[in-house]
């Protein structure tokens, strides 16, 4: 899933895609690259971020996703209003993405369930104002697990059906890095839960910190994506149905390479009667 934030102020990339024209050239070249969905918002959800008025979210989503949608693109509308899904939903969007899973609008359930569309249910304790106050668990990977269960039989009872639902555990969103690392380390458990999980670790600040001395600050945004296809690799690698990244070829190649891996012959043993020898012909350069 590549991220087309048409927002002033996202943490990652804020502004760069703020015009329709750039958020939608932004967005064949994500498709371009290999994104299978792109991911719209018009709404920054990083910490202390102002909320622009409904009127102002349609008016930078919807010129995007209506042109995107219109050459074939799947899309899903990233926003926590009942309102912008629905209107999102007419204009072509195929997925709803609230990072509230619901709690910011208690419209939401309703608008999805009656179109049918897949949601994504992320982990939210709160708006960005207050989320980092949030970020105390007795065990993030237990609680975190059971406040999505606890969604996820809320939505279902308001009419959304089970296998609609994609559950994100919400990289960065009322977690400190340790929260972070932990629930990446045991994504088993919230894949066990048994729905599609998606996950945007993408840019965000815990990878901006790797390998940098405390006190020092953290990696800019454009510098996280060697992380970003680290932590998204080793998400698919325990059973995520999705990533959500900004720069689509780093984690692409990141996982054709894992793939590769997985899908490689046993023995490798090319002296087996059959196997092909490689000739002068076959062989390239830089060993193949
Ligand atoms: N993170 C951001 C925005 N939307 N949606 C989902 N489902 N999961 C996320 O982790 C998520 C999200 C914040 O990142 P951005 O400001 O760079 O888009």
């Amino acid at each position: 899933m590549g991220v087309v934030n048409v927002t002033p102020d996202s943490f990652s990339d804020g502004g760069e895609w703020f015009e329709p024209s750039a958020a939608i050239a932004h967005g064949r070249e994500l498709l371009a690259q290999g994104a299978d969905v792109l991911d719209v918002g018009g709404e920054s959800t990083r910490p202390g971020a102002q909320r622009p008025s409904v009127e102002e979210e349609l008016r930078r989503v919807l010129p995007v996703i209506e042109a995107l949608a219109g050459e074939g693109a799947v899309l899903s509308v990233d926003t926590m209003r009942a309102a912008v899904a629905a209107q999102a939903l007419r204009a072509g969007a195929a997925i709803v993405n609230d990072v509230s899973g619901g709690l910011a609008d208690e419209e939401m359930a309703a608008v999805v369930a009656q179109s049918g569309a897949p949601f994504v249910v992320m982990h939210w304790r709160g708006h960005s104002a207050a989320m980092q106050s949030r970020a105390v668990y007795d065990d993030v990977v237990a609680d975190v697990c059971a406040e999505l269960t606890a969604r996820a039989r809320d939505l279902t009872a308001a009419g959304i059906e089970a296998d609609h639902l994609v559950l994100d555990p919400g990289f960065g969103f009322a977690k400190l890095a340790h929260h972070n690392w932990t629930l990446l380390r045991h994504l088993d458990r919230v894949v066990d839960l048994g729905h599609p999980v998606l996950v945007g670790t993408s840019r965000k600040t815990f990878l901006g910190r790797v390998g940098v001395p405390d006190g020092e600050p953290p990696r800019p945004p454009a510098q996280r994506d060697a992380a970003t296809a680290a932590t998204s690799v080793h998400a698919a690698r325990l059973g995520a149905w999705g990533v959500r990244v900004h720069h689509v070829p780093s984690t692409l190649d990141a996982l054709l390479a894992t793939a590769a891996i997985d899908h490689a012959p046993d023995t490798g043993n090319d002296h087996a009667p059959g196997a092909g020898i490689p000739t002068a012909a076959t062989s390239t350069t830089d060993g193949g």
